[in-house]
């Protein structure tokens, strides 16, 4: 060979031309040429047109900005990636690969112009066999070889998931590894597994079995003889066991080998609380040469576990409420294309808000998430992306059942992992709602669907459960059978939320029990919490912080009371993206305990609270340190408000700026003080009042408006018109209060009744549940009062600045939330023909404006105007009507001079 290996295994750069008895692995990520075009119709013409290319590094998504945009829609058809990627002309007698994490959502890799896979599915991993493509030159030192990767995000009815409320990101948005082995390996083609599949069939506290399959290809030109040696290491990396056998290994085959290892004697076990992994390695040796040829290490736990319908679930003998998070992969103006450190920081995150438990829904996600649910203590259910609707065609159901399949010869060996499911609320938009007959075809299909998949699970894990989850409306599951078929029974409920109060939650549970004879996991329950967003009187479907601690708060007491509930999962850990979405963010679900950029909210300070042993303390301030409030009485400059402290401690202390506030009772993880702010900077103190000691600041820093204005304050007033919310603009750091109604020597609006939205279900009584354009403020612009007449400051003598916002909430738009669970009829649109004028102090700012006919529907409407006051006279902005009802959204002002 014209090669000189001369250079050792410790040399980094060795691992371009000696394995050392070990896969290489490493990713090649770096400078892919890139174009998004729906219209190449194959390689040569992608490659034709590299000069149009643009360069990026994996992972990528070509939707972290149009999913944000106010344009409804978002790119869905192919990307095309290429790269020529370089490898040692040693690699001629080894086996190369590309080995792809994730590709949304079905993946053409081209090696050299060749098809060399296709691949459907976006979130289960696949391996690509390079070698056979490669053309080595015994005279060079490298071979080259091109990849080209078509990703392709189309609507395909063919390709689950084909409806859900998340945002279906395309591209290669995971990792891109090279893997090079010896002819002889691991079997890493088996479903992209790794060829290695251990299981624990019998555990007690004395003895653990462990019994391994192993797959083991031979590509090598000969019936090949080796030795496998599976080693077992303890928690403390102590070899606790060893087995060796000879195997003769058939050309061109994936040998397949059973084996069974010594029990392990008094097993270290794998709790929540005690995560010990240990330790298999399985290690390939050539039996003439001695040499190492290929080790394959997984990760293993001991530990017995089961689900029962009355008790709930048990490790190890013991009782466990499995609480904790579902959790959705993408991330603050990034999409989907996260570095491992946010999903390392998001596991850290949820261990340290006490999760024990966590459904990785509503697909499967980077392997790294796996890793560390067994490292860190976290018992998962993994799941397949078969979600709200199907397509009763032979090959959806085949791409059904080969991502199941892949999902579970992935992610066989971890010890977290507890269940695997499968199909997410199937009959939330089932076809046929008026043709009974089709409607039943429909339903005994998504019975054999889920039938297949269920026996495929079963035959292929006999040892984890298995689990469906189903909306509210649970007759339906129950009638088309769903219900019998999983091990266990998923529910995700939103009373409190979507519709009826959450105080029904106990008596629904109840209903859900009759006629399923399986153990129930609450898979979702939340609340939407706009982080900017703020109240003293929380009321359903307000997104603020405080109706979601509340909300929360009962959920989480009636879970820990109900022993038959075995565990439930917060919908969701994190804000996440959902293209389609009509909230207060739009295009984003903000149901998670922290946000899309994971700054905690306060529920997530509440779970804390209430779920972890360490002593804690949080203020919940943290999430609203910049304020705007009137005083309490004219005069005083003190606006007293609630503060609420979350803790597992019995008693607690808080201090504002030095001053204690006294000592209360925490009662159900929260003591609650009434803090007197004053205008400006007010420091915070939490304290418990046990030996272990704890405490927490906060800063607080907030505009005390005086009720006269005869001083005027220095920050202005900025006054979100037809609210009872509190709005915190993080862009601009800019405050917002709700209104009040005039006064004399103060402020205030006269007439007008706060907007509410046709069809409106008792859910929160005011605002419009639309996107408002030319804004990320929108909770200001979707509410308003109608049929104001005037609004009013009594100010000092001055130069003003007075800011006027509108929207027009009432036009062709007004429609049904895309992904609402009180499967309720739409709204009726409601088209308003309003036109006003605007006049100060009888000066016509606006004349005969019509919002509609000038801007549109749900657009933010912006005036600025000046005006200067005498000594004793007020600003009087008069509302005149022309035609139908003057609106008003929000109104600033500042004093200039
Ligand atoms: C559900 C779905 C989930 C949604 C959630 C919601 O039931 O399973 O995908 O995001 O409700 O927030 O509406
Ligand atoms: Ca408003």
């Amino acid at each position: 060979m014209g090669i000189k290996l001369s250079v050792t295994c410790a040399f980094f750069f060795s691992m371009l031309t000696v394995l050392c008895g070990q896969q290489l692995r490493y990713t090649v990520n770096e400078s892919w040429h890139y174009i998004k075009d729906n219209n190449i119709t194959d390689v040569n013409e992608f490659l034709l047109l590299q000069d149009k290319a643009e360069i990026i590094d994996l992972p990528h998504t070509w939707n972290d900005k149009d999913v944000v945009d106010e344009n409804e829609g978002f790119y869905r058809g192919a990307g095309w990636y290429t790269k020529e990627i370089r490898i040692p002309t040693a690699y001629k007698d080894k086996q190369v690969f590309l080995f792809f994490e994730g590709v949304a959502m079905v993946a053409e890799v081209y090696i050299n112009k060749q098809l060399a896979k296709r691949h459907v599915g976006g979130f289960t991993r696949f391996v690509v066999p390079v070698s056979k493509y490669v053309e080595f030159n015994e005279d060079k030192e490298f071979a080259t070889f091109n990849v080209v990767v078509k990703a392709d995000n189309s609507e395909d009815p063919n390709v689950p998931p084909l409806h859900a409320d998340f945002t279906f990101f395309g591209g290669v948005y995971r990792d891109v590894n090279l893997v090079v082995t010896e002819k002889v390996h691991f079997n890493v083609e088996d479903y992209a597994a790794n060829g290695v599949f251990i299981t624990t069939p019998n555990v007690s506290a004395e003895s653990g079995d462990v019994n391994l399959k192993v797959k083991i290809k031979n590509d090598a030109t000969s019936t090949q003889k080796v030795k496998l040696v599976t080693k077992i290491y303890g928690p403390k990396n102590e070899l606790v066991n060893t087995e060796s056998k000879s195997l003769k290994l058939m050309v061109g085959k994936s040998n397949e080998f059973d084996l069974q290892m010594k029990p392990v004697a008094n097993p270290q076990l794998w709790t929540p609380d005690a995560p010990n992994l240990y330790k298999v390695v399985c290690e390939i040796y050539d039996v003439k040469t001695k040499a190492k040829i290929d080790e394959s290490i997984n990760s293993l736990g001991f530990h017995w576990f089961s689900f029962d319908a009355e008790k709930g679930f048990f490790l190890n003998g013991k009782h466990l409420k499995l609480i904790g998070t579902n959790r959705h992969q993408d991330f603050k103006d990034i999409g989907n294309a996260v570095p491992d450190h946010i999903h390392t920081e998001d596991l850290l995150r949820m261990k340290a808000m006490g999760s024990n438990f966590l459904r990785i829904a509503h697909y499967p996600q980077d392997p790294i998430i796996l890793e560390l649910c067994d490292r860190l203590g976290i018992i998962t259910s993994a799941e397949t992306p078969i979600i709200d609707t199907v397509t009763e065609s032979e090959e959806f159901a085949q791409n059904c059942l080969s991502a199941q399949l892949e999902m579970i010869r992935q992610n066989y060996n971890h010890p977290s992992l507890l269940i695997w499911a499968y199909m997410n609320e199937v009959l939330l938009h089932p076809p046929y709602k008026n043709d009974k007959e089709r409607y039943q075809k429909y339903c005994s299909y998504l019975n054999k669907l889920a039938q297949s998949i269920e026996d495929l699970t079963r035959a292929e894990d006999p040892y984890r459960y298995t689990m469906i989850p189903n909306h509210n409306n649970v007759d339906k599951y129950k009638d088309a059978g769903l219900t019998d078929i999983p091990k266990i029974i998923g529910f995700n409920i939103y009373l409190g939320w979507y519709g009826g109060g959450y105080e029904l939650l106990e008596n629904r549970l109840e209903e859900f029990r009759q006629g399923v004879k399986q153990p129930i996991i609450i898979t979702e329950y939340g609340a939407g919490i706009d982080p900017r967003l703020h109240t003293l009187e929380p009321i359903r479907f307000d997104f603020t912080h405080e109706y979601g601690t509340e909300q929360h708060k009962h959920y989480l007491n009636t879970i820990k009371s109900k022993p038959y509930i075995a565990g439930a999962n917060v919908w969701n850990y994190a804000d996440f993206n959902s293209e389609g979405r009509v909230d207060a963010v739009q295009s984003i679900n903000n149901k998670g305990l922290v946000g899309l950029d994971r700054t905690p909210k306060d529920a997530f300070y509440y779970y804390q609270a209430s779920l972890l042993k360490d002593p804690f303390i949080a203020i919940a301030t943290k999430s609203w340190n910049q304020r705007t409030n009137v005083e309490d009485r004219e005069g005083s400059r003190i606006s007293t408000m609630p503060v609420q402290v979350f803790s597992n401690q019995d008693k607690i202390e808080l201090t504002v700026n030095g001053k204690s506030l006294g000592i209360k009772n925490v009662e159900d993880a929260i003591a609650v003080f009434d803090v007197p702010f004053i205008n400006g900077i007010n420091k915070l103190r939490a304290i418990n009042q046990s030996s272990e000691y704890v405490e927490d600041f906060s800063e607080v820093r907030i505009n005390v408006l005086p009720l006269s204005l005869k001083e005027f304050p220095a920050r202005g007033i900025s006054i979100n018109v037809g609210d009872k919310r509190f709005f915190y603009d993080d862009n601009i750091d800019q405050a917002w209060m709700f209104d009040k109604e005039y006064k004399e020597g103060s402020w205030g609006h006269f007439g007008g009744v706060p907007y509410v939205r046709p069809g409106n279900r008792k859910q929160q009584p005011y605002g419009a549940k639309q996107v408002i354009a030319g804004t990320t403020n929108d909770p200001i612009y979707q509410t308003q009062l109608i049929g104001i007449e005037q609004y009013r400051f009594d100010v000092p003598a001055g130069v003003y600045e007075i800011k006027l916002h509108f929207a027009e909430l009432e036009g062709t738009k007004a429609k049904h939330l895309p992904y609402d669970l009180t499967d309720e009829s739409d709204d009726v649109a409601k088209f308003t023909n309003r036109t006003f004028s605007v006049e100060i102090n009888d000066k016509t700012v606006l004349d005969k404006m019509d919002i509609l006919g000038q801007y549109g529907e749900y657009r933010a409407v912006k005036f600025k105007s000046e005006i200067s006051v005498k000594v004793g006279e007020p600003i009087i902005v008069d509302f005149k009507k022309v035609v139908g009802e003057p609106v008003l959204n929000a109104i600033e002002i500042y004093k200039k001079l």
